[in-house]
């Protein structure tokens, strides 16, 4: 049976060999919910890049839209931020166009994780898709939990609970202390999951900067319960 593992921060990545696993990567609040989004909403494709100075350039080599986010908040100089808002925005529709996005956390993480043999991008809000395709896989899967600045974040972990939990039947997981961790979380918080994240340091730094609708839009279940996106040669 394969297992299902949690990487609690990239930080910790050197300690996992991700060769022929399965990737996961998880940015709960709010770039892995923001890029679901931007997909769901029909954006073609995503080049998720580490640096701003990247962001810029695929924005100009491929004639995209630009996102960019530092410390929480919009960065200059690009057309959209990394609230998932921005893609719901009926004036500016987004479908048909191609995106480039950087974070501070969840685009990082990404880019950390190129070694494994697949990596998907999974949030609450596409929760199903990504537990089919590891169905389908049939290979160790590895949640890469982006964190805050190489800090563990509640959030990320209780989504890899939620994962661990549906996956129960096909997947080993209880051999590692951090899936039980995380399904002990997950048990938690389930019946409310906003109350219970509601306590959380990235919660707390999104409400300060004003983006708490965003807060309950990310923790939403299987609202693109479709939507999957893959990593292929750059892109999403
Ligand atoms: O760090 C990241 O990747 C972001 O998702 C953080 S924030 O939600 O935009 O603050």
């Amino acid at each position: 049976m394969p297992k299902l593992d949690i990487c609690f921060s990239p930080e910790l990545l050197p300690l996992y060999d991700l060769r022929g696993q399965v990737a996961v990567i998880v940015d709960i609040l709010r770039a892995s919910s923001t890029i679901v989004t931007a997909l769901g909403e029909g954006v073609t494709h995503v080049f998720p890049v580490a640096s701003l100075e990247e962001c810029t350039a695929y924005g100009q080599q491929h004639g995209c839209l630009t996102a960019a986010e530092r410390d929480g908040l919009p960065a200059a100089g690009f057309d959209l931020g990394n609230s998932p808002f921005g893609f719901l925005d009926k004036a500016n529709p987004v479908r048909g166009r191609a995106l480039t996005i950087s974070t501070t956390n969840g685009t990082a993480a990404l880019r950390r994780s190129l070694a494994a043999a697949e990596i998907v991008v999974g949030s609450f809000l596409n929760l199903a898709a990504v537990a089919d395709f590891a169905r389908q896989q049939q290979r160790d899967v590895l949640v890469v939990c982006a964190g805050w600045k190489g800090h563990f974040c509640l959030e990320d972990t209780v989504f890899g609970g939620a994962l661990a939990a549906r996956l129960s039947a096909d997947f080993d997981v209880r051999s590692s202390d951090a899936t039980l961790a995380a399904l002990h979380l997950w048990e938690q918080g389930q019946a409310d999951l906003p109350a219970y994240l509601l306590q959380s340091a990235h919660v707390r730094r999104l409400n300060s900067l004003e983006a708490s609708q965003d807060f309950d839009f990310c923790l939403q279940i299987d609202s693109y319960a479709d939507v999957l996106p893959v990593w292929r040669d750059d892109r999403l």
